[in-house]
């Protein structure tokens, strides 16, 4: 059954049909229902840790074990992840549209598992599949590392097989680490990927952390798009608290192009924090049920 309000799915799609200008902004409530956790409220929580203080550079410095483990855990899980409705349904809409454009908070590669076009789709936060090197003199970046675990030592931890009634199956089943309960191990530099290049760097997920720019090339690639055209016609604000920068600045730079603005989120709290206006859609619920219904 649907979960949309007929009115406002008619008028929303009057209003997307017609619109030659259109954004996506997209956030972590996307690939909630492919099973990957989001960073602010329920599963917010890595272990002990608030998900958002372990992306930071100084997190990275004080433990860069700590944090490798919660980013080599996070590439393990996105690789299990699928593309759900949702990653389907903006790729498919972004091959129909010209003039379409989707900013990716998300760093787990479902969008682009989906076939979202390349041109169409910019990584604002990076990819967990990225690695650099952390020297600050050391320029080494690679693309498209799937290699999982990156290195033997972030290998998830597996039942422990010293009960003889234990089946192998059973014995090889990994643990879940994102519980505090499951202990794992302290790693220092040793244990860590190193840079092919400079020799002496750690390598670190190629993530854009909290204090951090975000990649020059795709702030220059998106500021030309939308300097192309006066206007833009709407902005789809899709799983996302909206509340870090400057990805949710793009909430107000579309508005002050003309833009209208389409939430879907799970939660009637989380508006952009410019608000709603009128003539605004608030779609409550699944991405992944909501948005193949709204982009037919
Ligand atoms: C569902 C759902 C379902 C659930 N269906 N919905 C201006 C004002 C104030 C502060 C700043 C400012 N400008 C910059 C700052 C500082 C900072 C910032 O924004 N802080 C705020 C917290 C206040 N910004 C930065 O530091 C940025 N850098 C910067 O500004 O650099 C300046 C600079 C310039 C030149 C040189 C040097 C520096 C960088 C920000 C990087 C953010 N990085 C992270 C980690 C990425 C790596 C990783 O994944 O680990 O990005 S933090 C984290 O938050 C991640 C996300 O992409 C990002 C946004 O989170 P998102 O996606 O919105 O997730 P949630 O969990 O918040 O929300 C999920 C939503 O889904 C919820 O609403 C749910 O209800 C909903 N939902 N299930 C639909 N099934």
């Amino acid at each position: 059954a649907s979960v949309v309000p007929q009115a406002d799915l008619e008028s929303f799609q009057a209003c997307l049909n017609s619109s030659t200008r259109v954004i996506a902004l997209l956030g972590a409530g996307l690939s909630a229902s492919s099973g990957l956790p989001t960073f602010r409220g329920a599963g917010g929580l890595w272990r002990t840790h608030d998900a958002t203080d372990l992306a930071t550079p100084q997190a990275f410095s004080q433990n860069p074990g700590l944090v490798w483990q919660f980013y080599s855990y996070r590439r393990h899980m996105a690789l299990q992840a699928k593309p759900n409705p949702a990653h389907y349904a903006l790729a498919e809409l972004a091959r129909r549209k010209d003039g379409f454009m989707t900013l990716s908070q998300n760093v787990d590669g479902l969008s682009p598992r989906a076939n979202h076009p390349e041109d169409k789709l910019k990584l604002l936060h990076g990819s967990l599949f990225n690695v650099k090197c952390s020297d600050f003199f050391c320029n080494y970046f690679e693309s498209n590392n799937y290699t999982d675990p990156i290195v033997p030592a972030l290998a998830l931890p597996t039942q422990n097989g010293s009960d003889p009634t234990t089946t192998e199956a059973l014995a090889n089943r990994e643990l879940d680490i994102s519980d505090e309960r499951v202990s794992i191990p302290e790693l220092d530099h040793s244990h860590l990927p190193k840079c092919p290049r400079c020799q002496h760097g750690l390598l670190r997920p190629g993530v854009v952390w909290f204090g951090e720019a975000l990649p020059k090339q795709v702030i220059g690639d998106i500021t030309s798009w939308m300097a192309d055209s006066e206007k833009i016609d709407l902005i789809m604000v899709i799983g996302t608290s909206a509340k870090v920068y400057p990805a949710a600045a793009y909430v107000d730079s579309a508005r002050a192009k003309g833009a209208r603005v389409a939430v879907v989120n799970m939660d009637r709290n989380d508006e952009p924090a410019s608000g709603m206006r009128d003539g605004d859609w608030f779609f409550q619920g699944d991405a992944a049920q909501i948005l193949p219904e709204i982009l037919k």
